[in-house]
């Protein structure tokens, strides 16, 4: 009981030094994922990312491809297709394989940009500074 009662002061004390409202008043990236995730070259899928953002932080959402990053993106909140809803928090984006990609796996990375065009930065458990990012895997198949 006496450990239980210990841990418990050690994890409120944590809690105020990270700065309990800091950390979960943060921005955070609910889901990011591409529909659908496996792809032919000349096909069209949609990027979306559900954003927590209270107070308003992410002002642009882009992503860009690991293994080219020349092939960036840029997602949209605007309500603009095939955005469903603007200020929602959801963010998405159109995109076209091109014909000429090699099949393989990808990796898109999102990132959450500020009003300064700088990555956001959040804090994880660890109290580690991150920025705030999301990986969401990519596959274009060979077509038949
Ligand atoms: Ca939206």
């Amino acid at each position: 009981m006496k450990r239980m009662v210990t841990w418990a002061a050690l994890a409120a004390c944590l809690a105020v030094m990270a700065g309990c409202n800091t950390l979960s008043g943060q921005p955070e990236i609910r889901k990011a994922e591409i529909t659908p995730p496996e792809l032919k070259p000349g096909d069209s899928a949609v990027i979306t990312v559900d954003l927590k953002d209270r107070n308003n932080v992410v002002r642009r959402v882009e992503g860009v491809v690991v293994e080219d990053p020349r092939i960036t993106f840029r997602l949209n909140d605007s309500g603009t297709e095939p955005d469903a809803k603007a200020g929602d928090g959801v963010w998405s984006m159109a995109v076209d394989v091109p014909f000429q990609s090699p099949p393989g796996q990808y990796i898109l990375e999102i990132t959450a940009l500020d009003a300064n065009g700088k990555p956001v930065s959040v804090r994880d458990r660890n109290n580690i500074v991150n920025p705030l990012q999301a990986a969401v895997p990519i596959r274009i198949l060979k077509t038949q």
